[in-house]
């Protein structure tokens, strides 16, 4: 059934989130499990002892060469029309990375992913300036570790939002998606990691998609190699304009 672009849109200004169920093939996420699993293995041989998302959790930044890059994931009709909605037709990809949990992970501090847009002016409500695209390699379980996000907490001030979660009067809700599921959220609305209590490991890609006019400093990105950007349509080049390139294949 065709997707309400709409409908979705209105989803992310009101509740921070919408989910398209089932909208990435299956193998091509099984591909990037597969691709991703050795990648994984090394950082975390490097890391074990000092993770960056707290204990036994991980970001990892992707690379842009498949099958983690995919044209299915960049140039998706009904990512892109929603995020266009949103965002403005200009808007460009200048991220690409994963959150993974372990076993051994822990329940993360509510936050939110970006900073405030207008700090002289915390209680501002303003639409959103980024978008965050979320889509898990694996099936996602309660014992997996799922993403919990708090509705509608994008629309208040941080510290009244924590003061509503705590006072029971908005739920955290576990989003337990399926590989091929994907999430689209605004990095505002406040979430938290869960504890992954297998040994599988939970993957999560993010990409960030943010208005035509925004410019953000990014210690950990992968550049896109020359081959691959070849290989771009013209809008995913007009997507991802504003990633760094490389000139040889790594
Ligand atoms: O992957 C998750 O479940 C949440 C990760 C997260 O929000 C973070 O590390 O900032």
């Amino acid at each position: 059934m065709a997707v309400d672009i709409q409908e979705k849109a209105e989803q992310i200004l009101v509740d921070g989130f919408c989910i398209l169920p089932d909208q990435f093939p299956i193998s091509a996420i099984e591909a990037c499990s597969e691709a991703f699993a050795p990648i994984l293995r090394d950082y975390v041989t490097e890391h074990a002892d000092n993770p960056n998302r707290g204990p036994a959790r991980h970001y990892i930044p992707l690379p842009f060469e498949p099958p983690l890059y995919s044209p299915y994931f960049f140039d998706d009709d009904t990512v892109i029309a929603i995020a266009s909605q949103v965002l403005g037709a200009d808007f460009a990809i200048d991220q690409y990375a994963s959150d993974t949990p372990l076993n051994g992970s822990v329940y993360q501090e509510i936050h939110g992913d970006v900073g405030l847009l207008f700090p002289e002016s915390p209680g501002l409500q303003h639409p959103p300036a980024i978008l965050a695209v979320n889509f898990p390699f694996i099936d996602v379980t309660p014992a997996h570790g799922p993403f919990e996000v708090a509705r509608g907490t994008h629309l208040f001030p941080k510290a009244e939002a924590l003061r509503r979660i705590e006072a029971g009067e908005i739920p955290l809700e576990p989003l337990l998606m399926n590989a091929g599921d994907v999430l689209i959220r605004d990095p505002r609305c406040l979430h938290r990691g869960t504890p992954n209590r297998t040994d599988t490991p939970r993957p999560v890609a993010v990409f960030a998609c943010l208005r035509g006019w925004m410019q953000r400093e990014h210690r950990e990105r992968n550049p896109i190699p020359e081959y691959v950007w070849t290989g771009l349509s013209e809008r995913e080049k007009q997507l991802m304009r504003k990633l760094p390139r490389c000139f040889h294949e790594s």
